[in-house]
């Protein structure tokens, strides 16, 4: 011991807890709140597992003061939440009222925040958009409405708030609004050109119109804030994309290697390179021609140069094998298949609640270094990571309290991380837990747990730490250099 070269992460480096209102809040037809389309979708039969809805999830906007005590005790330096367009203009529209009981709401909630010595970091656009919107003219498709009510939304907060929240997150995971919300229909609104799931959707050309209309929208946002905002407040602002890492299913084959690096430029590039070079990805351009949208000049000025700070959500690793024959119109993925074991029937990672998620730390450290070099190196901020566990919902409480699965996850993501930072010069500065809590999953409701706190649904949404909510704070100890 002692010998060994360990990686470390800055001593300012700042780590905590991440969540989202629609899951986490509740109080859904409270102090004046409208639905959102999260309440429309979820209340649809069929489309939450469960028949889960965010009516009550974890109550959180009852109590704040216990998430605060959460946070204090897991020794959190910072909170990333986001905020409820729905609360704060209840419409949802540029002329529509702002609810000022709403504002207050997080008014205090940021005070309490800050009192306890925790940063907030807040997410302005966590997939629940408020549903008028979508019946007034089409929510997300409607590029000049949506534009323009994100605007006014945006330049509403940053005024009530912008004193005291120094780091903004436009948009969380707009991969996730364009793909899961307009192409397979699994998330709000739900629109798809799968008949079985919903008569209405064009899931070969809509996915690509929203991301299109999410990445103006949040240009139009910080070009308020650093215009308005910026030379007053002093904070940083900047999106928040999913991603995760990509092995070849046949490492000999040419195809699949090349595969991988699309694979990311559909999932993440689709949304950065417009950001950080200007256009969209030439392998996007090339398989989907007209479908994908062009860049006005007013809106690439927006665009181009827009992250104060890369938000990098990040869970897992999946093997991509290429495809053969042309894509189907409906694909997003490029052409290519995302599987959890190799060739030789390898799995990537352990199995989780999450059909989608295996653990393969190496892959958070690869894609750190992917990005940075893209990228030219930008700040990041991790913004989410976790983990579900398989069959943790069904575990007595004691067994479900030892989470070592999720415990071991952490250790070995932070650690990917701190060498990431260390051994390839990977300018990462924050890392928020995915998540504070057990919350509302969305389609998967309420029977896969995220959380480093357990949630009694049944006893009153009572909240019982993990191991792992222990554990987090002396891992970063460990690593954060002392000065
Ligand atoms: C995050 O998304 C969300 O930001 C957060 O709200 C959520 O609770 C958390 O993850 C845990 O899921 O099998 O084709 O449907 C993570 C990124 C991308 C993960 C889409 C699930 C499903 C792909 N997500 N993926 S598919």
């Amino acid at each position: 011991m002692g010998s060994i070269p360990q990686s470390s992460l800055p001593s300012d480096f700042v780590w905590g807890f991440a969540t989202a209102s629609y899951q986490i809040e509740g109080a859904a037809n409270e102090d004046g709140r409208l639905p959102s389309i999260w309440d429309t979708f979820s209340k649809i039969p069929g489309k939450v597992a469960g028949g889960g809805t965010g009516e009550v999830a974890c109550d959180s906007y009852h109590r704040t003061h216990e998430d605060i005590a959460l946070l204090k005790t897991c020794g959190a330096k910072a909170y990333r939440f986001s905020l409820s367009w729905s609360r704060i203009i209840p419409l949802g529209g540029r002329n529509d009222p702002v609810n000022e009981i709403g504002l207050q709401h997080y008014q205090i909630f940021i005070d309490d925040l800050i009192a306890a010595g925790i940063t907030p970091m807040v997410t302005l656009y966590h997939w629940d958009l408020p549903n008028e919107l979508e019946k007034r003219y089409g929510g997300l498709r409607n590029k000049a409405e949506f534009v323009a009510d994100y605007a006014h939304f945006a330049r509403v907060v940053f005024e009530a708030f912008g004193s005291k929240v120094k780091q903004w997150i436009t948009f969380n995971e707009p991969w996730c609004s364009s793909v899961l919300g307009y192409n397979l229909g699994a998330h709000a609104p739900g629109r798809t050109s799968d008949r079985s799931k919903n008569p209405v959707g064009d899931g070969s050309t809509e996915p690509w119109i929203v991301g299109h209309n999410i990445l103006v929208a949040h240009g139009a946002a910080v070009k308020i804030y650093r215009d308005e905002f910026k030379a007053r407040d002093g904070g940083e602002i900047g999106i928040t994309l999913n991603g995760d890492w990509a092995e070849p299913w046949d490492p000999e084959n040419p195809a699949d290697v090349e595969a991988c690096d699309r694979k990311i430029e559909f999932a993440i590039s689709w949304f950065a390179d417009p950001i950080y070079h200007g256009k969209y990805p030439d392998s996007m351009i090339r398989q989907l021609g007209s479908r994908l949208p062009t860049w006005t000049p007013e809106e690439l000025a927006l665009v181009h140069g827009s992250n104060d700070f890369y938000g990098m959500n990040h869970y897992c690793a999946n093997y991509i094998r290429a495809g053969t024959g042309e894509p189907d119109p409906t694909d997003v993925a490029g052409n290519l298949e995302l599987l959890l074991e190799d060739k030789n029937g390898h799995s990537i990672g352990p199995i989780t609640q999450s059909p989608w998620l295996r653990p393969c730390a190496i892959g958070f450290r690869k894609l750190l270094k992917w990005l940075s070099d893209r990228y030219g190196y930008p700040k990041i901020y991790v913004t989410e990571n976790g983990t579900s566990i398989l069959g943790e919902n069904d575990l007595p409480m004691d067994q479900l309290l030892e989470d070592d699965f999720r415990v071991k996850y952490f250790r070995d993501y932070i650690g990917a991380m701190a060498d990431a930072y260390t051994l390839d010069g990977v300018n990462v500065r924050a890392y928020m837990a995915w998540s504070l809590m057990d919350n509302f999953e969305w389609a998967e409701g309420y029977e896969t747990r995220f959380g480093v706190t357990y949630i009694d649904y049944e006893q009153n949404q009572k909240r019982v730490p993990k191991k792992s909510a222990k554990v987090i704070g002396q891992i970063f100890d460990r690593l954060i250099e002392k000065v």
